[in-house]
């Protein structure tokens, strides 16, 4: 309409003066436009998306936080739980012992659904540079099904900024399922162009060789791993981001909040943790420590914590790859979340948890993959942690041995590459780590004045926790002593005069009767219910009951007494396996 006006005018030259004012006009028109470019990317840089299946079309945008069109009456919706009907629940079990969570819940759901912004509320007023680094995605699966790998991408794209998303790589790792085949290549195409690639492993990588071809195939600046069934929540890329682009060595965890896997509701896990570690080289959470806080300046600063969990991280592309990447004879799953979290605080950068990025993770209580490598003989955490342990941790492997006494001496294949990092990198040593990265660690054989395994050399059976769980109290039984062969039996007997283990401390559970049992609970250095001496007469004195250790009339298994003290009694005599000197 407008050229063809234009045409007409000139056509005719009926008039120079209104040429002059077309021209005006058009070059006036043309800065006005550059300039709303500017102020608002939004409309030109939004990508149109197609339909996500389940619920309306939603115009996936990129470049805002909003929330979509709302699915009205979707199930699973603001992050609410999936109840099934009674006739979608049929042989549910089935499903839930192959898949190890609800997949039914989970095709119920839009693939691109709200859920609860679980930030801190002083994380929504902060302001971020336009010219923070890209980010890579990279997810990796085996097993894995549609829904939740696609709900994953889509809040990704969804809550990205779109100048910050340089891509998102899926890394099939040989899955079985066939709608993760050609028909997941043909969606990505159709749906995301070449924002989403999809590449395949040639041969069973394991999640960690996995990650790190995903990682070779990046282009952003920074490489962000999410496991395949994660959701990520408003706002979860930025502070990342902006945290990477003030220090290139600092690699960043998200806070993980719980997706359930049994109706897959969405919930919020707030800020209490950081990541330790057993000896025994699996990961746990701990309370964040009062020196942590302080260091604070704000509640929502990102913090040190000693080791992630491993899934869900951010780093800088290159240093990723300059300190090492992933160490790529791990097979299968386990040991890699430990081994770059030493290494990274050992080599000079530091491990961060980010409290205003928040990413989902549905908790499975299996897996829907073999676990069995081929060099692992089954047991791949247990060799993968020995080349982690053997690489990083000096002569405090002795204490994962400890635990995995059968896998001295086997085989962990070379680990010179490794050792390799390690010295051109200049690292310093575990002790170090443990000193000021992980002062809260409890070392079983530092400043104690016996430990070992605790023995009544009459009837040569020792105190034993009988391999039960010590998150939650359990009770101090006995067991045929087995000359260091099982860590159920290691026990420190500490200069502030617990009587203890890794995590837990023996306590009295009762009082003034002549039998009390004892148990292991929480430690506590104020509590004088867990005060112990080992007198010289050899007996073991509870302090605050002035009771004695008992094994009278006892045999394997049996829970031990504590009973009014006789120190000539053989019942009551006991040998620490080693004493200390100093
Ligand atoms: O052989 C495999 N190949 C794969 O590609 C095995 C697994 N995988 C994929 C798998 O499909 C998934 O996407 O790897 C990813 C992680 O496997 P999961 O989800 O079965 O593992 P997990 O959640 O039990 O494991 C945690 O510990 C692992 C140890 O190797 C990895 O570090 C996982 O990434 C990690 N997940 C998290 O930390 C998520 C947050 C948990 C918390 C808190
Ligand atoms: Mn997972």
């Amino acid at each position: 309409m407008l050229s063809s006006h234009l045409y007409w005018f000139l056509y005719r030259r009926r008039n120079k003066f209104l040429i002059l004012c077309i021209i005006i006009f058009c070059t006036l028109f043309y800065f006005h436009k550059n300039d709303t470019q500017q102020t608002s990317k939004t409309k030109d840089q939004s990508i149109k998306l197609k339909n996500i299946e389940h619920g309306k079309k939603i115009r996936v945008n990129r470049d805002t936080y909003s929330t979509p069109e709302p699915c009205q009456g979707c199930p699973g919706e603001n992050g609410q739980g999936v109840q099934l009907t009674a006739e979608e629940s049929v042989n549910l079990d089935a499903v839930m012992k192959k898949e190890f969570f609800n997949l039914r819940a989970s095709e119920k759901i839009s693939l691109w659904r709200s859920i609860p912004d679980t930030r801190d509320p002083l994380c929504k007023s902060v302001e971020y540079p336009p010219d923070l680094p890209t980010a890579s995605v990279v997810i990796v699966f085996k097993n894995e099904r549609w829904s939740p790998v696609l709900r994953t991408v889509y809040s990704v794209l969804n809550r990205s900024p779109k100048h910050l998303l340089k891509e998102v790589i899926l890394v099939d790792d040989q899955s079985d399922i066939e709608e993760m085949g050609q028909r997941l290549d043909d969606y990505c195409e159709e749906h995301f162009g070449d924002l989403v690639r999809v590449l395949r492993a040639p041969v069973r990588f394991g999640l960690i060789k996995a990650k790190n071809y995903g990682a070779k195939n990046a282009t952003g600046d920074v490489v962000i791993f999410l496991d395949a069934h994660c959701e990520a929540n408003v706002g979860w890329l930025e502070p990342l981001l902006l945290r990477i682009k003030e220090k290139r060595s600092a690699i960043l965890c998200p806070g993980i909040d719980m997706i359930s896997d049994t109706n897959l509701g969405y919930g919020g896990t707030g800020d209490g943790s950081i990541g330790g570690f057993w000896w025994s080289l699996h990961f746990n959470w701990i309370p964040i420590p009062q020196r942590i806080r302080d260091a604070q300046k704000t509640r929502i600063e990102p913090y040190p914590s000693p080791t992630m969990a491993g899934g869900l991280l951010a780093a800088h592309r290159e240093y990723f790859f300059e300190i090492g990447g992933y160490d790529d004879d791990m097979e299968v799953w386990g040991g890699e979340n430990l081994e770059i979290s030493f290494r990274v605080w050992m080599c000079g950068g530091s491990l961060e948890f980010v409290p205003c990025s928040r990413v989902g993770h549905i908790f499975r209580p299996g897996h829907p993959y073999n676990m069995t490598g081929a060099k692992g003989k089954g047991d791949v955490h247990g060799r993968n942690s020995m080349r982690l342990a053997e690489v990083w941790m000096d002569d405090y492997k002795r204490f994962y041995y400890m635990h995995r006494y059968d896998l001295k001496g086997k085989d962990f294949g070379d680990v010179e590459d490794r050792r390799e990092i390690r010295k051109r990198l200049n690292c310093k040593s575990f002790k170090w780590f443990l000193e000021n990265v992980y002062p809260e660690k409890f070392i079983l054989d530092e400043n104690v004045h016996a430990y070992g395994e605790v023995r009544n050399p009459s009837t040569s059976l020792c105190l034993d926790t009988l391999g039960k769980d010590e998150k939650g109290s359990i009770q101090l039984a006995v067991f045929s002593c087995q000359n260091g062969a099982s860590a159920n039996q290691f026990f420190s007997l500490t200069k502030t005069d617990q009587l203890r283990r890794e995590d837990t401390c023996s306590l009295s559970t009762g009082r003034g009767s002549d039998s009390v049992g004892v148990a292991l609970s929480q430690c506590e250095y104020s509590d004088k219910n867990q005060k112990w001496t080992h007198e010289k007469n050899g007996t073991i004195i509870h302090h605050p009951s002035k009771l004695c250790l008992d094994i009278e009339g006892l045999k394997n298994n049996d829970q031990i007494n504590l009973k009014k003290c006789q120190p000539n009694k053989p019942s009551q005599q006991w040998l620490f396996e080693h004493y200390s000197t100093t």
